[in-house]
């Protein structure tokens, strides 16, 4: 069952880093997302470490970083690896905040498209597609489904992580109303959910996944009709 007990934040982590990098600390993908869980500027921007820059949208990492941990650079990012642990922790606690301030925890015990909703599955949700894609997937009831630039749809991640106790996180979490409508004006959320499929899904920019799972599907799917239209027109 997608809500059985799987271990602690640890073992959240251990799978979710596994999923991001193969649990490696050192590498950088071609989209610029960094290290063990492929953290972008904005994450590492929630996470106190990177400053922003001009391209918020783009993981070029042309601005400062503030020298927290003692990383002043990406590389100083990368060869850190007790830094990426502090970082994903930090961010988890504001991602969390900003589940908080959209009331997706009000979720936590549904079942949306198939997929039960608990408090793990939710943060790696936000983890894979941004917690506004997140809100748009559970406010829209399932009908909004949306996917990073591989084709790995938050579904996935939704029943991927469930099912960790993240207590580590999400305990103890209280917010004033002020916080929380300060939160609410960071993510800007746009409540119109569109009802046409004809917009792209994600806003994340394509994260590339080790192991060769994400997108592949569609990949596999390419060169089997491929190989469909060529065995047709060799038998001729
Ligand atoms: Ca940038």
């Amino acid at each position: 069952m997608s809500n059985s007990y799987k271990g602690d934040y640890k073992d959240f982590l251990k799978a979710l880093g596994y999923r991001e990098s193969g649990g490696r600390y050192d590498i950088e993908n071609s989209y610029g997302y960094l290290g063990k869980y492929q953290m972008g500027e904005m994450a590492l921007q929630d996470a106190g470490y990177y400053k922003g820059d001009s391209t918020p949208r783009k993981n070029d990492w042309i601005g400062e970083w503030t020298g927290k941990d003692g990383v002043w650079s990406k590389e100083d990012f990368l060869n850190n690896p007790q830094a990426q642990e502090n970082a994903i922790r930090e961010y988890h606690r504001k991602v969390w905040k900003y589940i908080k301030a959209l009331d997706l925890d009000e979720y936590v015990g549904k079942t949306v498209a198939g997929v039960y909703i608990t408090e793990s599955g939710l943060l790696g949700g936000a983890h894979l597609v941004g917690v506004r894609s997140l809100a748009k997937f559970l406010k829209s009831g399932g009908r909004e489904i949306p996917k990073d630039g591989y084709g790995t749809p938050i579904t996935e991640y939704l029943a991927k992580f469930s099912g960790y106790d993240i207590s580590e996180i999400t305990g103890n979490v209280s917010m004033s109303s002020e916080e929380k409508n300060k939160l609410q004006e960071e993510l800007d959320f746009n409540w119109d959910i569109p009802s046409s499929s004809d917009i792209p899904n994600y806003e994340e920019p394509p994260r590339e996944k080790d192991g060769g799972t994400s997108g592949s599907g569609i990949f596999d799917l390419i060169i089997g009709i491929f190989r469909a239209i060529f065995s047709i027109f060799s038998k001729k």
